[in-house]
This record gives C-alpha cells, structure tokens and sequence, in this order.
C-alpha cells in the first residue's frame, strides 16, 4: 500500500484537524470540563489498539491475540488506584467504560433495579444530566428525587439533602457536579446514606485531578463506588473509570461488559494509561495548585470589576459568574466572547431567572489555560479581556480587536509546540 499523506488521501477531514489546531492555539478555552492531552496521549488514541476487540477483561477475553492490550489495560489499572493511593486488596478498578455517562449508567445498573428511588444534585443547580435529570436515563429508568444549593450561602446544604433523603428513602445517593466551585464535604453524604440505607456514588468527575494531587478531599473512604471522567482536570483522553469497594467488584465488571457495553475502547484504555503516568509525575500536583490559584485569581478579579461570583468565589477549578449586574444574558454572553476568540459555556446560576439556553451566567474554568501555562498574571489578563469584551458587547470593531489581543497571549503559550 502507497502510504499518501492525510492531507492528500482526504484534504476536507485533513483542513477540519488542521483548523482545530489553530483553534486551539489562539483561541482561550475556558470551558471547565475540556483540557489539553500531552502528544503521547494523542499518540496512543491514535495508535494499532484502535483495532484490537477485546471483550472481556485482561487474561479472560472473548477473543484470541489480546496479549499485548491486557498489558495496557492491566497498567491502566495499576496505575489508576496507585494515583489515588489505594490498596489494590481493598479497591478495583475498570477503565473500560467510554465516558462518565458511561461509567455512571454501568455503577446504577451494578446496584439498582429499575424504579429504584436515587438522590442526586439538581442539574439546574449544577448537578449533572446523569444524576437523575428526567429525560436522560438516570430519570427515566430510575426513579429521580434533587438537592439543590441553599439559596443565601449557593452552597450545598447538607441538613436539607439528609431531610430529602429521610422522605424519599433512596436506594442511591449521588454526590458530585458539574458547575459548582466549592469543596464538597462527603462525609456527611456517608453519613446520610447509612442512615437511610442508602448507596453512595460519588462522582468526581470534575474534580478527578485536584483530588489526586491532594487539592481536594479523597472520596474513597466514604463511596461505595467513585465514577470519573478521564479528561477533565485529570488531562486525560476523552473516557470513563471506575473505582469500587472490592465487593462491588464483580457486580461493576459484568454491568460494564456484558451490561451496557461491547468491545472496550483499547486505544482510549491504553491512552489512559499513559495519563495516569503522567498524573503520577510531581509536576501534576504543581499544576493542579496553579489550577486553583489561577481560578481564585479570576473569581477575585471579577469581583473587584462588579461582577457577582456565584457563592461568594471558588475552592476548586471553576467559578460561576453571574452577569445579571452588567445587564447581559449567559447566551449573549457566550456569543460575544466566542467572537472575541474567548470559549465558555452560558450556565445557570443557582434559581436562575431565566430558561437554561438562555441562562444569566457563565461557567469558566482555568484546567485548559493553565495546561498552556497560564498563571496568575495571565489570569487577570484574561479577566480583562472578557470585561472589556462583554463592556463592548455591540462593537465588532473592538471585539475584533480583543481577538487579536487574545492571539497575541496565545502566541506567547502554545500548546503543541511539536506539532507545528
Ligand atoms: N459536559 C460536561 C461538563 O461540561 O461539565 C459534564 O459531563
């Protein structure tokens, strides 16, 4: 076979890569759930395993010639409770599932029946679509009751989430969220669930990195199973994982394969390997600090500009903005930034006014940023330039002008040297 160059065999998908390059290198991500992967996470999603069905789990396979990906999966593994500093006697891992969706419909098909009552966080509150959202299947197999924030403080109210459990008696409780930027506190989530004889699932989705950099309190002590996305703080590539208590080992190995998967992703199991290496490296926990220091350096930037932060600031890698004061919609928000070379996500703020496309805040998280080497100076920098964006929301000529502002920084941090 003549080996043809990409760009040759089929320019249209060749241009898409290419553009989605440059979009990466000059443009600011500030969307809390994307990162940035090393070349040798790309390298290994783009590897031979893409080939390889492997049904099964490492060393009992459906199918022949699965030596060389049992390595891989069985080093993922390894390496995934070694991050998190559990003993692999008490704990097990499974790093097939394809994301978080994923990995939460595998751990309630584990330890639910259809119909069973769950407590999960309010997605209009911050929660996530699989918690128990009406018409994602967390709602509609199961039977969904929401917590949401209090309504002073924004933060979660943890005598509220014990009354909604002792009234609707779950068989799951879910902690975990998408767009909330304070610690969360799971020993009281233990706590209720024992007392109404719940099961605990936390998902650490968001916060997978600074937890185990130690940034962030570790839920394993407390859940009877940890659910997480590869790709967040934790930089990995695009997948899911989960953790279990030994005893739900079994129950979680069959949920995933045969349950609601086939064929794991061998390519993306490998590939999370390789992450987890690297998150094994002392330079993650430099770079999950700056994570949160650049997220606090922002969240204290827009105070002092008149913007109100959702729940008074940030502990974590996100911050919710609430732009209600400068008169703007998150929607109008997030259109103007997008011309300014700025991406994030208009977001609910906690009780929000106002319909979820249209929604009166935004959602920025710094994991992205400070990949490219963002740190605090950068940090209000970019607080600047999206005031300045949102102060001239009307004035194509100005925000023309932040994008090439934008450029210029970016210019200054690239993120694929090697790939120019
Ligand atoms: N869609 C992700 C986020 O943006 O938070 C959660 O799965």
């Amino acid at each position: 076979m003549k080996i043809i160059s990409l760009a040759q065999y089929d320019p249209a998908i060749a241009q898409a890569l290419n553009n989605e390059l440059g979009r990466i290198e000059y443009t600011l991500d500030l969307i809390a759930s994307e990162n940035y992967t090393s070349v040798h996470v790309m390298q290994t999603t783009g590897s031979v395993m893409t080939n390889k069905y492997a049904e099964g789990y490492p060393n009992r396979r459906y199918y022949g010639g699965c030596e060389f990906v049992d390595t891989a999966e069985i080093l993922a593994q390894e390496r995934l409770l070694k991050l998190f500093k559990l003993d692999p006697e008490r704990y097990h891992a499974n790093v097939q599932p394809h994301s978080g969706a994923q990995a939460n419909m595998a751990a309630y098909f584990a330890i639910l029946q259809p119909g069973d009552a769950i407590l999960g966080m309010d997605l209009a509150a911050g929660g996530h679509l699989t918690h128990g959202y009406k018409i994602n299947y967390s709602g509609v197999f199961y039977k969904p009751f929401n917590y949401t924030v209090d309504k002073n403080t924004e933060c979660l109210d943890y005598g509220k989430i014990r009354e909604l459990a002792q009234e609707h008696k779950p068989k799951l409780i879910i902690a975990g969220a998408s767009a909330y930027s304070r610690i969360i506190d799971f020993k009281p989530f233990k706590k209720i669930a024992d007392e109404v004889g719940a099961k605990l699932l936390i998902d650490m989705a968001h916060i997978a990195g600074l937890i185990a950099a130690e940034q962030h309190p570790a839920p394993f002590e407390y859940a009877d199973i940890v659910t997480s996305t590869t790709h967040k703080t934790l930089r990995g590539p695009r997948g899911g994982i989960i953790i279990c208590k030994k005893e739900y080992a079994a129950a979680i190995d069959k949920a995933v394969m045969p349950g609601i998967q086939g064929g794991p992703l061998m390519h993306h199991i490998a590939a999370k390997a390789v992450a987890f290496k690297e998150a094994l490296d002392d330079s993650f926990v430099a770079y999950q600090k700056q994570v949160i220091q650049n997220a606090q350096t922002m969240a204290n930037a827009f105070a002092t500009k008149g913007y109100r932060v959702v729940s008074g600031g940030t502990d974590n890698h996100l911050m919710i903005i609430d732009l209600r004061s400068k008169g703007l919609t998150g929607k109008v928000a997030e259109t103007v930034l997008m011309q300014a070379g700025i991406t994030l996500n208009k977001n609910c703020i906690p009780f929000d006014p106002e319909k979820p496309m249209i929604t009166s805040g935004i959602r920025i998280g710094t994991p992205a940023i400070t990949t490219r080497g963002f740190k605090e100076q950068e940090a209000k920098e970019v607080v600047d330039l999206i005031d300045k964006a949102l102060s001239n929301y009307e004035n194509q000529t100005e925000l023309e002008a932040i994008s090439i502002a934008v450029k210029d920084l970016c210019t200054k941090f690239p993120v694929y040297p090697e790939l120019k």
